[in-house]
């Protein structure tokens, strides 16, 4: 038995965005739709013949179908060994870390994310390459420019492979196929960054938490870790069962998603601390009592106090942001004396300067934060810090960001989504607002007047690689900054994003509440991008 040649046309839409080609179930349920994509990938990987590949996925809808036809054309296609997570199962920075580890040219990861999945929900398919990290711009459009011109692709006959047992076999083509555990080495690569005693220490003491796992990836990882390794309590971990289509939610951890998290954490008999992941384990939510941790403000604070965990006792080399991240981690950056860098949205742009060694921590406002352990954004890892940083400082976490905004001062920040916009209309705003880039400088919008805006391009630093059209920058006078882009992960329509950040000091001004201080900045974008002129649309669907 061996690889059968199937001949096969181009679709015209296979091009990856911000993370991975996302479309609806229904459209990867195309014939050949999934194997045109997986054979584009293939086809991109140099040196592929008998090397080591990483397939797994976030247990969403169709999932498993794909994983095993992952297996079948990796088979057909030269690679020596394949390693996949059991039932078709790896969390994102899973994935990662297992690349990385077992030295394999790259990684298949499944997943849409935080996005809906289920019959009728989303599904996502991202590469990631040999250093671990989403595959550069460069590879993605090398990937896209085969699937415009693919005549076939190559799939073996699989009989039988059992996902659901861990151990090795092989396959008729000679190709070994290799299913793990898929916690077991990213929960070793916990132990040896976290100061396990100290946090376990903090549970024995009384200290109390929830974490949801959205009945995604993370549950069997938060599980094993939280509960078992750390010894909190059974029932620390909610909605811990991956689910095809995460109980019919949606896996985004954020204040509209996890809403239930923030009233949990704002009653009387609230835990200490509540966190949540998403899809595919690699964002975070931090809460603690009467106290939300915005993404920004949290990847400042995990840089100012990484110190105390032993993986970065020695400091950190530096500090990596999506541009549309709020300026809190410069702030860190400035005063621990390190560098802050500032790169396009997307994971992908911090894997030349974590290789390089130029950074340690890496965030995007997003929800997602990581460090040079792998080279994904790691929701997980994010909440082990903090708690080792809760354990090391005896601190809660509403003590800890006062302190820090008392030390910086605070970047009060917003991001507003206006989704399944018309995408004509989403398109025509940026280019109008593109075309007045020019004539901003110098006007007024009430107290607000503009110091200069820009179309915001970026340039490797390591690999000099270019990348352009990234988003709209307004600086206002006094230091205020509205940002404009359109999102690259959705699936229908258009999303625009709009995000505000404004910086204090005085504390007054520190301790009032983000949507006041933020409100003649939000009118101010709002007028400028003409949004309600363009969409129809007067106010945000989300705010996060
Ligand atoms: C969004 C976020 C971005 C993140 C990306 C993938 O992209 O804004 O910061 O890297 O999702 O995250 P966009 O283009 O929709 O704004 V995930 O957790 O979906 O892998
Ligand atoms: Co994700």
């Amino acid at each position: 038995m061996s690889a059968t040649i199937v001949a096969t046309r181009p679709f015209d839409d296979q091009k990856p965005g911000t993370s991975g080609l996302r479309k609806k179930v229904p459209v990867f349920q195309q014939p050949h739709y999934v194997e045109n994509f997986l054979q584009s990938i293939l086809d991109s990987i140099a040196g592929r013949e008998g090397a080591t590949l990483v397939i797994g996925g976030d247990g969403r809808f169709y999932n498993r179908e794909v994983v095993l036809k992952a297996i079948a054309m990796a088979a057909a296609n030269g690679i020596g060994r394949v390693i996949v997570g059991r039932g078709g199962l790896l969390s994102t920075p899973a994935a990662s870390n297992l690349i990385r580890q077992r030295k394999a040219v790259g990684g298949i990861v499944l997943s849409a994310s935080h996005n809906p999945g289920g019959p009728q929900g989303d599904f996502g398919i991202k590469f990631n390459v040999a250093n671990g990290g989403p595959a550069p711009e460069g590879v993605t459009e090398a990937i896209y420019a085969q699937s415009r011109r693919i005549e076939s692709y190559r799939i073996a006959d699989l009989l039988g492979i059992d996902l659901d047992r861990v151990g090795s076999l092989s396959t008729p083509t000679g190709m070994t196929v290799e299913i793990v555990d898929p916690v077991e080495d990213y929960a070793r690569l916990m132990e040896t960054l976290f100061d396990f005693d100290a946090i376990a220490g903090l549970f024995r003491s009384g200290f109390t938490m929830v974490f949801d796992a959205m009945h995604a990836i993370t549950g069997p990882y938060a599980t094993a870790i939280l509960e078992r390794r750390l010894g909190a309590g059974p029932g620390t971990v909610i909605n811990g069962v991956p689910l095809p289509d995460f109980g019919g939610g949606h896996p985004d951890p954020n204040l509209v998603h996890a809403r239930h998290l923030l009233e949990l954490m704002s009653g009387d008999d609230a835990p200490d601390f509540a966190a949540a992941s998403d899809g595919d384990g690699d964002r975070n939510l931090i809460i603690g009592r009467r106290q939300f941790v915005s993404p920004s403000d949290s990847l400042a604070v995990l840089a100012a106090n990484a110190h105390l965990a032993p993986a970065y006792a020695g400091g950190i080399a530096g500090i990596a942001r999506s541009m549309p991240t709020s300026a809190a981690a410069d702030h860190v950056a400035a005063d621990l004396g390190v560098p802050l860098y500032e790169t396009p949205t997307g994971w992908k742009f911090f894997g030349t300067l974590l290789d390089a060694g130029l950074v340690t921590i890496c965030g995007e406002e997003s929800a997602g934060t990581g460090s040079d352990h792998v080279r994904e954004k790691d929701g997980l890892w994010a909440v082990l810090l903090w708690l080792n940083i809760v354990a090391a400082r005896r601190q809660g976490v509403a003590e800890i960001l006062r302190e820090h905004w008392a030390r910086f001062g605070r970047n009060h920040y917003q991001r507003h989504d206006y989704e399944a916009l018309d995408a004509g209309a989403a398109a025509g705003l940026m280019d109008a607002l593109r075309a007045s880039l020019p004539s901003l400088p110098g006007r007024s919008f009430g107290t607000l007047r503009v110091e200069k805006a820009d179309d915001f391009a970026y340039v490797d630093p390591v690999d000099g690689s270019e990348s352009s059209r990234q988003g709209i920058r307004v600086f206002f006078e006094g230091g205020s900054r509205a940002v404009f882009r359109l999102s690259g992960t959705g699936t229908s329509g258009a999303t625009l994003r709009v995000y505000l950040d404004r910086y204090e000091r005085d504390p007054e001004m520190i301790e009032a509440d983000s949507t006041s201080v933020l409100a003649e900045l939000a009118a101010a974008a709002a007028e400028i991008a003409g949004i309600e002129a363009r969409t129809g649309r007067t106010a945000p669907d989300v705010v996060t």
